[in-house]
C-alpha cells in the first residue's frame, strides 16, 4: 500500500485562467502547455489503517492550513474511487521554489494522483488519471503527460470530458525553455482565489474568453508543424492578455515586480539583436523564455545578468509522470 511517483512542472503557452465549476476544477477555457525535465516532484505515499488522519509533509515540514486540506480533500477522492477507509502518509519533494508560479501545484497533484492510485492497488489510465488530477489542481491534469500537452475545456457538467492529451510535434526538439526565478517564496495570492477575482471583476475577461479558443488552434498548429516563431508570438500574446485581466481584477493583481518588467525589455531586445526568444509569465513574477537549443546558452547568460534574476533553470521537454 506505498508507492513512490514523480511528475514534472509544466509551463502553460495558452492559459488556464478561470473555472466554470470550483468544485470540480472545470476550466472555462483549453490550455496548452510544455512538460519540464529540470522541475519535478517527487511523492511517496503509504496508505495505514493505524492512522486518524492524513500526515503530509513537504520538503520535510508539515502540510498546513489550505495546502493540507487541499491534499485531504484530494485523498478523499482516492479514497472514493479506490474503496477505501486508511489515511495516508504523504511524502513530498520538490526540486525547485514552491508556489512560486513555478507549476509546484502542477506536478505536486500529479504526482500526488499516480502514487496515491498506485499504493491502493487502483490502475488508471493517462486520461483517468488527468481527470482526477486536474481535481486537486487543474494544470496538474497537464503533468501527467510529457512534451506538450492540451487540457480540454469540455463541456459536460460531470467533467469526464475535461482532460489533457499529448500534442503530437514535429521539429520542435530542440525547443528550450529558461526559467527565470526572480522571487523564490510564495506569490502573494493564489492562482485559485486570483482567478475566481478575476473572472467575478475584471472589465477584461470577456476579451479573454473570446480569444483563448483561437491562441490554443494556432499553437497546435504551430507544435504540428514545428513553427517556432509563430508558437513564441502566439505564448507572448496570450500571457499579456491574461496579465490584462489579472491587472484589471478588482482589487487589481499584479504579479509583476521591476525584475519582471526588465525581463520582458531584455527579451524584445535579444529578439531585435537576432536571438530568437520569447516570454511567458504565470501567476507570479518569474519570467520563462522560450527559445532553441543553440540559443539558450547565450540567452541564458544574459538573462543571468539581468537585474534581480537570483537563479536560471535552463529546461527542455521532460517527461510525464511515472512510477519509481
Ligand atoms: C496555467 N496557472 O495554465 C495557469 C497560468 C497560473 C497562470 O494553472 O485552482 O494551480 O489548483 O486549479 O492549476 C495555476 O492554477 O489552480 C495555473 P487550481 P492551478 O498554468
Amino acid at each position: 500500500m506505498k508507492a513512490t511517483a514523480r511528475a514534472h512542472s509544466n509551463i502553460a503557452l495558452v492559459k488556464y485562467w478561470g473555472k466554470r465549476s470550483a468544485a470540480l476544477n472545470l476550466p472555462t477555457n483549453g490550455s496548452l502547455s510544455l512538460t519540464l525535465d529540470r522541475m519535478h516532484t517527487t511523492t511517496t505515499l503509504e496508505w495505514s489503517e493505524s492512522l486518524a488522519s492524513d500526515a503530509c509533509t513537504l520538503n520535510g515540514e508539515a502540510a498546513q492550513g489550505e495546502a493540507a486540506r487541499k491534499i485531504t480533500d484530494f485523498l478523499d477522492l482516492v479514497r472514493g474511487v479506490a474503496g477505501l477507509n486508511h489515511r495516508a502518509i504523504v511524502q513530498s519533494f520538490n526540486n525547485f521554489p514552491t508556489a512560486a508560479g513555478l507549476a509546484s501545484s502542477a506536478s505536486g497533484f500529479a504526482a500526488l494522483a499516480l502514487a496515491a492510485t498506485k499504493a491502493a492497488g487502483v490502475e488508471l489510465g493517462p486520461r483517468e488519471l488527468s481527470i482526477l488530477a486536474r481535481q486537486g489542481s487543474g494544470s496538474a491534469s497537464r503533468s501527467i503527460f510529457g512534451g506538450f500537452a492540451e487540457w480540454k475545456r469540455g463541456e459536460r457538467e460531470d467533467g469526464l470530458d475535461s482532460y489533457a492529451e499529448p500534442l503530437p510535434s514535429r521539429g520542435l526538439e530542440d525547443l528550450s525553455m529558461i526559467v527565470t526565478v526572480l522571487v523564490p517564496g510564495p506569490k502573494p495570492i493564489s492562482s485559485r482565489n486570483g482567478m475566481n477575482q478575476t473572472t467575478l471583476t475584471s472589465p477584461m475577461y470577456p476579451a479573454w474568453l473570446q480569444t483563448v479558443q483561437a491562441d490554443i488552434d494556432g499553437a497546435r498548429g504551430a507544435i504540428a508543424t514545428g513553427n517556432f516563431e509563430d508558437l513564441g508570438k502566439i505564448a507572448e500574446a496570450n500571457c499579456l492578455k491574461m496579465h490584462a485581466t489579472m491587472i484589471t481584477t478588482k482589487p487589481p493583481i499584479l504579479y509583476w515586480q521591476p525584475a519582471t518588467v526588465g525581463l520582458m525589455h531584455k527579451v524584445a531586445a535579444m529578439r531585435s539583436e537576432g536571438l530568437p526568444c520569447y516570454f511567458t509569465i504565470d501567476a507570479g513574477p518569474n519570467v520563462k523564455v522560450l527559445c532553441r537549443a543553440k540559443d539558450a546558452d547565450a540567452i541564458e547568460r544574459e538573462l543571468a545578468e539581468c537585474a534581480g534574476v537570483k537563479e536560471t533553470y535552463r529546461c527542455q521537454s521532460g517527461p510525464g509522470a511515472y512510477l519509481l
